[in-house]
């Protein structure tokens, strides 16, 4: 059986910079995900660090945290059953040279680094991710 799921997910900057918001979050809205709670916000070198905490041993760590720190960022809590495997299906692979069309990541992704979005990957990231950027209050539909 499907369970009711939340998950975070954020368009990262370079999203933001090529003015993909309103695509993004309508491909959400159209493959089912209610939007409990969004922001739009920067975080620093050091909160991008915290963020991504478990890739600090991986050589794209200081890289990753430059970019994720480099611009605007739009944070949001999705609901849906099964959201957290249906948005890693709607992003597509981490590298959009093999994501799959129809994907957020084949169609506004540029590289291997700069795509697009985050989506959290299993129940226990997803509640870290989902209380990293948001308040209990902010939660409580
Ligand atoms: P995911 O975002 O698909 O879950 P992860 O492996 O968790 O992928 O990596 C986190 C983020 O780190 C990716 O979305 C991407 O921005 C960046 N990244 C992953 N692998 C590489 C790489 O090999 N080179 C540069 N950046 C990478
Ligand atoms: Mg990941």
């Amino acid at each position: 059986m499907k369970t009711l799921q939340r998950t975070l997910t954020i368009i990262k900057p370079d999203a933001v910079r090529r003015n993909a918001i309103g695509d993004i979050i309508e491909q959400f809205e159209k493959h089912g995900f209610h939007i409990l709670s969004m922001k739009m916000l920067e975080i620093s070198k050091h909160q991008a660090e915290q963020f991504y905490a478990v890739h600090a041993s991986r050589p794209f760590y200081d890289s990753l945290t430059n970019f994720m720190s480099s611009g605007p960022i739009v944070a949001l809590a999705l609901e849906k059953e099964n959201a957290i495997a249906d948005l890693r299906e709607l992003m597509g692979a981490t590298n959009p040279g093999i994501a799959k069309e129809g994907t957020i990541r084949k169609k506004w992704a540029s590289s291997i680094e700069s795509n697009a979005i985050h989506g959290s990957d299993a129940e226990d990231t997803a509640h870290f991710e989902l209380s990293f950027f948001f308040a209990g209050y902010e939660l409580a539909k």
